[in-house]
C-alpha cells in the first residue's frame, strides 16, 4: 500500500516523515491519512491488501478516519495544549506526552482496517455497528480523490440516518484502547519499578507519561471513564496480553499491560523497524504467565546467587583491607550470565567470548568462567612471586580461556574472558575481532557456535566513544558477530559521579538505539526476572542474530572500590543502601515461603560452597608462583612449546620462486571472472602492471600483492582492513574490482590464485580507528597463522586509537604474556600535504620501543631474530617495494609473533625509482633492516666524507641532490628499513666501513619528531660517543608539517643544503 516508514514510537525519535502537530490536530506532509498508520513497525507487512475491491475499501477507511478526525472525537486528538500543559518543565528533557496524539491517529487507522478484515471473513466477527457501516460502504463504491479529502458522504449519510453517537463512540474507545496498549509498549518502561532501592528515576525523569493509567482519571486522557472498565474491547493482533482471548474488559486490559510493562522489568523496544522483530518481543513480555519457573530452575538461581554472595563475602572477611571492585548489590549479574550461557548453549553454541570490566570480575572468573579458586586467593598474597614476565596486576586484568561441560545442557563449552586494561570499553572491539575470527576459522558463518557477551558499567557505557563505535561494527558483513549480549552492570553510579550529571540520554544505554537492539531493564532485585530477560535475550541473539541490551539496574553497596567511602559524595543513597536488604537473603525468603526449598536445605547450599572456599583458602597457601601464561585467555598451544616457547629461535629466507612471482604478477593485473566490465582507467592501471610484471618489475602495490599472495598459497589467511583499503586511499591497490554494468558485482582476483589458496579478506571499514583498530587486534589473537593488517586512512589518524595502541599494542605482551602479531600499515610522508596528513608520528612509537639506548648488545647466536623476539614491537620504514613483501613474509615466518608497525609511503607509491626487480624477491633473498650505499662511494669507503643515515621517503630526493652536487664519491647514504629494534649490528658495519666520514642523520621530519631522537642516542652508542652525529632536517615545530607547498619546499631545499654542505658541521666539530 503506502511506502511511508513513519516512528512514532517516543519523543525522542521523531518521524522520518514531516509531521507536525497544532492545535487542532496532526498533518503529515503528501500523505493521505492512511499514511499515519504506518507506524515502524507495521508498514512492512502492509502487502497484504492487494485487490482492487480492498484498495477501494482502503479509500473508504481514509474516508472513514477523516471523519473521525474532524468529527470532534476525544479530547486527546482535539488538541494537543492540554497533553503538553501536563507535563512538568525539566530544563533539559523535552516532554515525553508530545507524540500521543498522533499515535492516536496511527492506531485509529489499523483498527478500522482490522475491523475490516476481521469483518470480510464473518460478518459476525464484528460489533454490529460496525456491520452497518461496512455494509453501507460496500453498497456505496469507491470514492474519488476529492472524496477522501472529505468525509465520506456514505458516513455522513449513515451518521445521520442511524446513531452517530453511538457508533462514533464505539469506534472512539476501541482506538482509544488500542492507543493506550501501543502507550504502554512504548513508553511503560519509564514507570517501571527499576531501582531496587526505590529511590532513583532510572531513566533520570520522575516525569510520568500522561498517556498511561497510573490513576483512574486518566482514562479521561483516552475519553473513556471508570464505568468503561468492565466493557470488553477487542484486542488488536499487535498485542499478546489476551492469551488465548481476543476481547479482555478495559480493567484487564490495564492489569496485564501493567503486569507486562510496569514491573521489574522495562522493555525498550518500540523503536525497532521490524515488525516481526516486535511481535517477537511482545510475545515474550505480554503472554500472561509466561515469566514463570520450575522448582528446580529456582533452586538452581538460588544456588547461583548463593556462589555469588558467597565468593565476595569471603573475599572480604579474609582480604578486608584489598580492593576487590566487589559486586554486592548485583550479585545477580553471575546467575544472568550463567542463564545467558546455558540458553545459548542449548541453542547450539559452544564458544563464548566475554569483555568485562573490574566491577565483579573475580566473581565472574570464579563462578562463571570457573578458574580454580586457589589460583584467584594466591592472588591476594603479597609473597606470591612472578614465573614469568607480565607486569603483575592478575587479578582485575588478566583473561582466561577454559573448556568446560555445560550442566544445564551437558554440553562441551569454551569461555574465555579477555584479558583487558583499565581503560574501560577499550576491550570491547577486541572481544567483537576475536570473537568474529573464531567464527571465521570455524566456518561459522552465522554466529550459531560462536559468541561474544560485553559487560559495561552504566557510566562508562554512556561514556565512552568506543561503545559507539563498536556498536556500529555490529552489521556490517566483515564486522558482524552476528549478535552480542550486553549486560550493563547499572549501578547508577560512575565512581562518585551520579548518573544525571554523567550522561545525557535518559538511560545508560540509549546508545545501543543506534543499531536497534532492544532494551530490557530490569530490577537487580528481581532474580526471576532478570533470569527470564536472560533467557529471552539469549534467544534473541538465536533467532535474529542481533545485538541486545540487558541493563541490571542495581546498587552498589560500597564505594568504588571497598577502602572509599561513599557517603562523602552520596550520603543519601548510602544512607538507604544500608538498610537494603541484600537480594539472597529476599530471594531465599521467598523460595522457602512457597516451599520451593527449605530453611535447612538453604542452610546447607551456603555452607557447602562456604566450605570450597575454605577449602581452596587452604591450598592457595601452597602457591608461591604464580604462572601468568596460566592466565591466557588465547592460547596458541600448537605454536609454541608447551611452556609457552617458541619452537625454533630462526626463520626460513623470506624469497619466492620466480614461478610464484610471475603467477601472482599476472593475477594482479588481471580480471579472473569472465564477462566482467571493469573501468577503463583501471585497465591501464592492470595493463601497466602487467608490463612491469613481463619485465620482472615490482612497484608498491605488487610488493604488497605477491606478499599476501604467497602466504595465500602457503595456506595463511590474510585480512586487510581499514578505510577505504579495498581499493587504497591512493588509488593504487585495486584488491576489489567493480563490474561497471552489474551493481555490487565484484571481484578480488587475490582469492582466484590458487585452487587450494587460504580465503584472503579485504574489508573497508566504518570510519572509526578506535573501533576497528581494537577489532582486528582481537582478530589477530584468534590464531598466529594469519596476517592481519590494518591500514590508517593516513598515519595521522592513527592516535583517535591511541588507547589500543599504548594499552593493547605497545604493552600487550609485557602484560599479558600474549603475542600478537598485528600490522598497522601507516601512511607517512612529508609531501607538502598540511599538518593532518603527513606525519605518522613515529617519534611515538619509537619512544614506546623497549630497546635500551645506551646498551651496545653482544652479537652471539642469531642476533636478528633475538632482537625482534625481545623487543615489544617492530617498526620499520621501507623504501622498497621488495623489502616491504620480505618484512610481512617475515612476520608470519618468524617463531613467534610481534606488532608490526610500518610506515608506508604516498609518492613512492609511483615512483619510478622505488621500483624492485623479481630478483630482489628470488629465492634465498631476505628483509634488509639496512640498506647499504650502492653506488660509487661504496666502491672506495674511506673516500668518503659523509656517511648519511637516513630512512623511508627521504632517501630518494638525498639520491637525487647528491646526484645534482656531484657528491656521489664524497656521500654515502644508508637506508635504516627496521629502525626498531635498532640493527645495532649493521649500523656498526657501516661504521666501521667509514671510519672517516662525519655521521649525518637525515630526515624530513622537523627535529622534534621523526626518528631522530630515538636513532641519535643509538648511533651515539655504537660509536661509544667517540663522534658526533649530525642532524640534516626540519627544525623544530609544533605542528608536524606545513600545509603550504613553497614552505614545504624551502624546508625541503634548506635540509638538502645542510645535507650536502660538507663544510656545514666543521665549525661544529673544532
Ligand atoms: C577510560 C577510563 N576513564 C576513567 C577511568 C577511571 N575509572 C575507573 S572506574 C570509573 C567509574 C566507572 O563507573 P561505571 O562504568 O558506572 O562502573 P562501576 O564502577 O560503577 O561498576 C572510572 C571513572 C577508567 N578506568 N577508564
Ligand atoms: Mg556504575
Amino acid at each position: 500500500m503506502l511506502s511511508f516508514a513513519l516512528r512514532f514510537d517516543d519523543v525522542t525519535h521523531r518521524p522520518s516523515g514531516r509531521l507536525w502537530g497544532g492545535g487542532g490536530g496532526i498533518y503529515i506532509e503528501g500523505s493521505g491519512l492512511a499514511a499515519l498508520s504506518h507506524s515502524a513497525d507495521e508498514h512492512h507487512n502492509k502487502g497484504k491488501v492487494k485487490s482492487t475491491a480492498a484498495r477501494t475499501a482502503m479509500s473508504q477507511f481514509r474516508a472513514l478516519a477523516g471523519v473521525l478526525r474532524a468529527g470532534g472525537g476525544g479530547p486527546w486528538w482535539r488538541g494537543g495544549g492540554g497533553t503538553l500543559a501536563r507535563c512538568r518543565p525539566h530544563p533539559w528533557r523535552t516532554c515525553s506526552s508530545e507524540a500521543t496524539p498522533s499515535q492516536a491517529v496511527t492506531s485509529s487507522s489499523n483498527y478500522v482496517e482490522d475491523m475490516y478484515f476481521a469483518w470480510l471473513e464473518d460478518h459476525n466477527n464484528v460489533h454490529e455497528s460496525w456491520d452497518t457501516l461496512f455494509q453501507n460502504m460496500e453498497k456505496s463504491g469507491a470514492p474519488d480523490e476529492e472524496a477522501e479529502r472529505r468525509p465520506s458522504p456514505l458516513l455522513q449519510g449513515r451518521v445521520a440516518s442511524h446513531s452517530p453517537n453511538v457508533t462514533q463512540k464505539v469506534v472512539e474507545d476501541h482506538l482509544a484502547v488500542h492507543t493506550l496498549i501501543r502507550a504502554y509498549q512504548i513508553r511503560g518502561h519509564h514507570v517501571a519499578q527499576l531501582d531496587p532501592l526505590g529511590i532513583l528515576d532510572t531513566d533520570l525523569d520522575s516525569f510520568v507519561p500522561s498517556d498511561l493509567i497510573t490513576t483512574i482519571d486518566k482514562l479521561g486522557f483516552y475519553g473513556l471513564h471508570e464505568s468503561d472498565l468492565d466493557r470488553s474491547f477487542r484486542l488488536p493482533h499487535t498485542t499478546f496480553i489476551g492469551g488465548g482471548e481476543t476481547t479482555l474488559p478495559l480493567r484487564e486490559v490495564i492489569r496485564r499491560l501493567e503486569a507486562s510493562y510496569c514491573g521489574h522489568v522495562g522493555v525498550e523496544f518500540m523503536f525497532i523497524n521490524n515488525v516481526e522483530q516486535c511481535q517477537w518481543i511482545r510475545q515474550k513480555f505480554e503472554t500472561p504467565g509466561i515469566m514463570r519457573f520450575t522448582n528446580a530452575e529456582k533452586r538452581t538461581l538460588m544456588a547461583r546467587l548463593i556462589r555469588s554472595t558467597r565468593f565476595e563475602d569471603f573475599l572480604a572477611r579474609k582480604w578486608s583491607s584489598e580492593k576487590r571492585f566487589g559486586l554486592e548489590g548485583c550479585e545477580v549479574l553471575i546467575p544472568a550470565l550463567k542463564t545467558i550461557i546455558d540458553s545459548s548453549s542449548a541453542a547450539g553454541i559452544d564458544s563464548v567470548i566475554m569483555g568485562m570490566p573490574h566491577r565483579g570480575r573475580l566473581n565472574v572468573l570464579a563462578n562463571v568462567i570457573r578458574k580454580d579458586l586457589n589460583q584467584i586467593f594466591c592472588q591476594f598474597d603479597p609473597k606470591l612471586e612472578a614465573a614469568d614476565e607480565g607486569s603483575g596486576d592478575v587479578k582485575y586484568h588478566l583473561g582466561m580461556y577454559h573448556e568446560r561441560i555445560n550442566r544445564g545442557t551437558d554440553k562441551n563449552i569454551t569461555l574465555s574472558l579477555m584479558a583487558n586494561p583499565s581503560h574501560l570499553e577499550a576491550v570491547d572491539p577486541v572481544v567483537q575481532g576475536k570473537a568474529k575470527a573464531e567464527q571465521f576459522y570455524r566456518g561459522d558463518a552465522f554466529g550459531k557456535k560462536v559468541m561474544s557477551i560485553l559487560m559495561h558499567g552504566d557510566a562508562a557505557f554512556a561514556g565512552q566513544g568506543v561503545v559507539y563505535e563498536t556498536f556500529h561494527l555490529s552489521e556490517l558483513p566483515s564486522y558482524t558477530t552476528h549478535g552480542t549480549i550486553h549486560v550493563v552492570v547499572n549501578n547508577q553510579i560512575g565512581f562518585t559521579t551520579d548518573p544525571r550529571m554523567a550522561r545525557s540520554s535518559p538511560y545508560p544505554t540509549d546508545v545501543a538505539r543506534v543499531v536497534n537492539a532492544p532494551i530490557f531493564h530490569v530490577n537487580a532485585d528481581d532474580p526471576e526476572a532478570v533470569m527470564y530477560v536472560c533467557r529471552v535475550a539469549a534467544e534473541w541473539r538465536n533467532t535474529f542474530n542481533k545485538d541486545v541490551v540487558i541493563d541490571l539496574v542495581c546498587y552498589r553497596r560500597f564505594g568504588h572500590n571497598e577502602m572509599d567511602e561513599p557517603l562523602f559524595t552520596q550520603p543519601l543513597m548510602y544512607k538507604r543502601i544500608r538498610r537494603q536488604e541484600h537480594v539472597l537473603k529476599k530471594y531465599s525468603d521467598k523460595l522457602i515461603g512457597e516451599g520451593v526449598v527449605t530453611l535447612q536445605e538453604f542452610e546447607e547450599e551456603v555452607a557447602k560452597y562456604d566450605k570450597i572456599c575454605e577449602e581452596a583458602y587452604g591450598s592457595s597457601k601452597d602457591e608461591k608462583i604464580s604462572q601468568i601464561r596460566h592466565w591466557l585467555d588465547s592460547p596458541w598451544p600448537k605454536f609454541f612449546t608447551a611452556e609457552g616457547e617458541p619452537k625454533t629461535m630462526n626463520y626460513p629466507p623470506t624469497g619466492l620462486d620466480e614461478e610464484v612471482l610471475q603467477h601472482i604478477g599476472q593475477t594482479a593485473s588481471s580480471v579472473p571472472l569472465g564477462d566482467f566490465n571493469i573501468h577503463p582507467g583501471l585497465s591501464r592501471i592492470l595493463r601497466s602492471r602487467a608490463n612491469l610484471v613481463r619485465n620482472g618489475q615490482l612497484d608498491w602495490a605488487l610488493g604488497e600483492y605477491m606478499a599476501f599472495g604467497s602466504l595465500l598459497k602457503d595456506g595463511v589467511h590474510v585480512r586487510l582492513s581499514g578505510q577505504d583499503v579495498e581499493r587504497g586511499t591512493f588509488s593504487h591497490r585495486h584488491h576489489v574490482l567493480h563490474d561497471q554494468e552489474v551493481d555490487k558485482r565484484i571481484c578480488v582476483p587475490m582469492n582466484h590464485l590458487w585452487a587450494d589458496q587460504a580465503p584472503y579478506t579485504v574489508c573497508n571499514s566504518s570510519l572509526s580507528e578506535y573501533g576497528v583498530l581494537g577489532f582486528e587486534l582481537g582478530f589477530a589473537m584468534a590464531s598466529p597463522n594469519a596476517l592481519v593488517l590494518w591500514e590508517a586512512q593516513f598515519g595521522d589518524f592513527h592516535n583517535t586509537a591511541q588507547c589500543i595502541i599504548d594499552q593493547f599494542i605497545s604493552s600487550g605482551q609485557a602484560k599479558w604474556v600474549r603475542h600478537n602479531g598485528i600490522v598497522l600499515l601507516l601512511p607517512h610522508g612529508m609531501e607538502g600535504m598540511g599538518p593532518e596528513h603527513s606525519s605518522a608520528r613515529p617519534e611515538r612509537f619509537l619512544q614506546m620501543s623497549k630497546d635500551d639506548p645506551d646498551h651496545f648488545p653482544e652479537f652471539a647466536g642469531d642476533f636478528e631474530v633475538q632482537q625482534l623476539y625481545d623487543c615489544n614491537w617492530i617498526v620499520v620504514n621501507c623504501s622498497t617495494p621488495a623489502n616491504y613483501c620480505h618484512v610481512l613474509r617475515r612476520q608470519i615466518l618468524l617463531p613467534f609473533r610481534k606488532p608490526l608497525i610500518i610506515f608506508t609511503p604516498k609518492s613512492l607509491l609511483r615512483h619510478t625509482d622505488a621500483r624492485s626487480s623479481f630478483n630482489d624477491l628470488a629465492k634465498g633473498t631476505k628483509f634488509k633492516r639496512l640498506i647499504p650505499d650502492e653506488g660509487p662511494a661504496s666502491q672506495n669507503p674511506d673516500g668518503v666524507r659523509r656517511l648519511i643515515f637516513c630512512t623511508g621517503k627521504v632517501y630518494y630526493e638525498l639520491n637525487k641532490e647528491r646526484k645534482r652536487q656531484n657528491l656521489e664519491k664524497d656521500v654515502a647514504i644508508v637506508r635504516l628499513e627496521q629502525i626498531s629494534p635498532f640493527p645495532f649490528d649493521l649500523v656498526r658495519a657501516e661504521l666501521e666501513k667509514h671510519k672517516r666520514a662525519e655521521l649525518v642523520w637525515c630526515q624530513e621530519e622537523h627535529k622534534n619528531t621523526g626518528y631522530y631522537n630515538y636513532v641519535q642516542p643509538r648511533l651515539l652508542t655504537v660509536v661509544a660517543s667517540k663522534r658526533p652525529v649530525w642532524y640534516a632536517g626540519r627544525d623544530p615545530a609544533a605542528a608536524p608539517a606545513t600545509g603550504n607547498k613553497s614552505t614545504h619546499l624551502n624546508e625541503l631545499k634548506k635540509f638538502m643544503d645542510v645535507a650536502f654542505d660538507l663544510s656545514a658541521f666543521q665549525e661544529r666539530n673544532t
